[in-house]
């Protein structure tokens, strides 16, 4: 069984919970980024916390150690059950994301590769095997990998092994669910789900097939 989280990329309150509320039936987590955050405010995981399901801050953290503890103090505070961070800032930034996560009782994903076209350009050549690595000596709770290239998250799977590996990039990015779901532990998606004519009938297909 793979997992299915909805991006919740929308920017109004009102839209977002009420897209939440629709989905909320067929979905195992709701991922909130800077879009959802910048436009109405970390208070607003309080009220997406009311659909009872793990709320992932994609925040991509990338600081200083003591920034990244800062950072995710704020995340957990607001009611986040998880944060993702980036890796390239070295073992430090995401041992302080991770301790400081597990300090909360939360969870901490690493990007080990992203899923848009362009992330070819710094993440090949062992950088995201690299990456991989960081979040297991950190003790990370998983990896990021992009569901846009299947082989890749096949690759990181074999380094991260039993570890949690969430792959962004289905439906609007070009990727095929039916590709990566065997693959991956959870599937993330957003505009194919929040701009569907009825998002929670295409939350409901995704969790169908997440279920096969
Ligand atoms: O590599 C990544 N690719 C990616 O799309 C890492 C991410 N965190 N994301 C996020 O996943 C992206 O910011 C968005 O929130 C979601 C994918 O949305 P969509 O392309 O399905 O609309």
């Amino acid at each position: 069984m793979t997992e299915l989280i909805l991006a919740l990329d929308v920017t109004e309150r009102a839209r977002a919970v009420s897209i939440a509320r629709a989905c909320a039936p067929y979905l195992d987590a709701i991922k909130i980024g800077y879009p959802l955050v910048l436009a109405a405010g970390l208070g607003l995981a309080r009220e997406i916390g009311e659909f009872r399901l793990p709320l992932i801050a994609d925040f991509k953290v990338a600081d200083i150690p003591n920034t990244n503890r800062l950072i995710t103090d704020l995340v957990f505070s607001a009611g986040f059950s998880a944060v993702i961070c980036h890796g390239f800032t070295g073992r430090d930034a995401v041992q302080a994301c991770v301790e400081n996560s597990h300090l909360h009782g939360g969870l901490c994903y690493v990007v080990a590769e992203m899923s848009h076209p362009g992330a070819t350009e710094f993440f090949h050549g062992g950088v995201a095997e690299k990456l991989t690595q960081v979040a297991i000596a950190c003790k990370a709770d998983g990896i990021i990998a992009p569901a846009t290239r299947p082989e890749r998250a096949k690759k990181l799977r074999s380094i991260i092994g039993q570890k949690k590996i969430y792959a962004p990039g289905v439906g609007a990015q070009g990727g095929d669910i039916r590709a990566v779901a065997g693959i991956v532990d959870g599937i993330i998606v957003g505009r194919a789900i929040y701009e569907a004519d009825s998002p929670a009938t295409a939350s409901k297909d995704f969790a169908r097939i997440c279920k096969m």
